[in-house]
């Protein structure tokens, strides 16, 4: 029977959350790399699948697509409902989007590579420039996040389940790590990602873990 095929990078942390997901939920898929460092993602080809010209994007055998790793996680949440990704309580539900979307909205998009080779062409920021500015960002979504998380957070972000807030928790961190950001003053975050990073689901779906990873 075919599979459906998830479109992504090894080191993209939308298509990590993503396979996450799949990996949660043991839905199997045929992972197919779009290497984003020789630009393949804003090739026609690629385009006409996804014309964001983003990873990841997900496609289903008669022809279905979907870009947006939220989007694509909320329909796969839908549609294979075990386990659960979001709290049943609506307080807490809340509270897990808060998490996502701090992370989703606030932090990533401003660190994704198309945002910092536009601040490089346009601005002329060098490779110091834009690891203070993705820091100077993460900083600003992380206070935010070990706030909540000291409330919040049990074993997991949200309580003692995994939800979708470690789904995008745990790739953050990893960008974060990457950048050599400093997580000293974040030891809720830095709990929540230990407690899950070393899960299967999350340790098959990590980036060094995927085959097109050199
Ligand atoms: N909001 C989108 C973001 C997707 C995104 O920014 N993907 C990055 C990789 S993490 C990408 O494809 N970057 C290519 C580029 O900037 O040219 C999502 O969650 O799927």
């Amino acid at each position: 029977m075919p599979e459906p095929c998830l479109f992504g990078y090894w080191r993209s942390s939308a298509a990590y959350r993503v396979r996450i997901a799949l990996n949660l939920k043991r839905i199997t898929t045929r992972q197919i790399p779009v290497h984003l460092q020789a630009a393949e993602q804003k090739g026609a080809d690629y385009r006409m699948l996804n014309p964001a010209g983003l990873v990841p994007l997900w496609r289903e055998p008669d022809g279905f697509t979907l870009a947006q790793s939220l989007a694509i996680i909320e329909y796969l949440n839908e549609k294979f409902p075990d386990p659960p990704l979001l709290p049943e309580d609506v307080r807490l539900k809340a509270i897990c989007r808060e998490i996502v979307y701090t992370i989703a909205c606030d932090i990533h998009p401003v660190g994704n590579l198309r945002v910092l080779e536009k601040l490089t062409a346009d601005y002329g920021a060098d490779a110091g420039a834009r690891a203070a500015w993705n820091q100077h960002w993460i900083a600003a979504g992380f206070a935010a996040i070990e706030a909540r998380l000291a409330k919040a957070a049990g074993r997991h972000a949200i309580g003692d389940r995994i939800s979708l807030a470690d789904i995008c928790l745990v790739p953050q961190v990893y960008n974060a790590r990457r950048m050599g950001f400093d997580l000293t003053l974040y030891p809720c975050i830095v709990s929540a990602d230990a407690a899950a990073r070393n899960l299967p689901a999350f340790m098959a779906a990590a980036p060094e873990a995927q085959a097109d990873a050199p």
